[in-house]
């Protein structure tokens, strides 16, 4: 392919591997190939250029073609590590407003270890972040009280949580109105409802939605690609493909309890100014444990990605 001079800013939609899909500021569409090497410092991508980056491209010759030589600087991003052990990292979207994981308490069982490490990534690289449990028409009276409490603990640590259904349309508005005018992102387990939400949010849109398997409660993986849509009243919502685990990128332990916001908080009352809250006497995170300041779900997810971190 041979380059032509013309350079053209624009926004990435979406990427297959083989073309990444970019939208320039009048709306037109092109895809795209990269040309050189970007990396983040120090990390290992597998994707160099993410949804939401915003780039510059020069035309090929080849119509609605360009090749992207420039990415700009990032306001920030989010990585998780990728399923194989690699040990490579995939950025999963750049420059967000807000990120949201879907959580479902049944057809998936989304865990709290799962929703911890997300909420943990999430808050390690700055990015605001809530919990949008979806499929409340299915759940019975003892799943409601499991999701009163987990309200009542994610709130305390500082995340926003509420409860839609996409199927039969409750609370949709207050999502719809959270979302105008920001850059969202959407993750979650396989089958959780992201893309049925976004297309309850907006009925324009129309990203793939799948099946629940019968055999084994889960999601299908109908999602096989984020993108990035423009929502009709403002703003964009990124719809990505579901995952079961979230590999946390290298933040060393230190990082970590500083990513548990009520724990953090209590770090002053400790005794030790470098308290990691597990064996050092007059810890103010282990008193909070037994006045229920702090959750002993949270605080168990903590020891658990301390203990992942240990394994390696
Ligand atoms: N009962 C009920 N079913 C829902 C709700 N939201 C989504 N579903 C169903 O859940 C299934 C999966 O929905 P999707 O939107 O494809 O799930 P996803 O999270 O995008 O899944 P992947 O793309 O595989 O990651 C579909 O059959 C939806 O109709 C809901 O609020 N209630
Ligand atoms: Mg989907
Ligand atoms: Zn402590």
């Amino acid at each position: 392919m041979t380059e032509i001079a013309e350079s053209i800013a624009g926004l990435v939609e979406k990427s297959t591997g083989s073309w990444i899909f970019v939208r320039s500021a009048e709306g037109k569409k092109y895809r795209c190939k990269v040309k050189g090497r970007f990396r983040i410092q120090g990390i290992r991508t597998t994707n160099p250029v993410a949804i939401g980056d915003r780039v510059e491209f020069a035309l090929t010759q080849n119509e609605n073609e360009g090749i992207i030589h420039k990415i700009l600087p990032r306001d920030n991003y989010i990585i998780r590590k990728s399923i194989n052990l690699s040990h490579q990292a995939h950025i999963i979207a750049a420059n967000l407003d807000h990120a949201y994981l879907i959580v479902t308490l049944a057809s998936p069982r989304t865990s709290t270890g799962f929703i911890d490490r997300f909420l943990v990534t999430a808050t390690g690289y700055f990015i605001p972040a809530s919990l949008i449990f979806n499929k409340l028409d299915l759940i019975d009276e003892q799943q409601l009280e499991q999701m009163e409490e987990l309200f009542r603990i994610y709130r305390h640590a500082g995340y926003p949580c509420c409860a839609v259904s996409a199927l039969r349309g409750d609370h949709i508005d207050q999502v719809r109105e959270l979302l105008k005018g920001k850059v969202s992102l959407f993750s979650g387990h396989s089958g959780s409802g992201k893309s049925a939400l976004i297309k309850a949010i907006d009925p324009s849109l129309n990203p793939r939605i799948g099946e629940i398997s019968a055999a084994h409660n889960k999601g299908m993986h109908t999602t096989t690609f984020a993108e990035m849509y423009p929502l009709s009243n403002g703003g964009y919502i990124i719809d990505t493909p579901g995952i079961k685990e979230f590999g946390l990128v290298d933040f060393n332990t230190t990082e970590i309890h500083r990513c548990f916001p009520e724990m953090d908080r209590l770090l002053p009352q400790c005794q030790y100014n470098n308290c990691t809250h597990i064996h050092e006497p007059g810890c103010a995170v282990k008193m909070g444990l037994e006045t229920g300041d702090v959750s002993q779900i949270r605080y168990n997810s903590y020891l658990s990605i301390l203990n992942d971190r240990n394994r390696r």
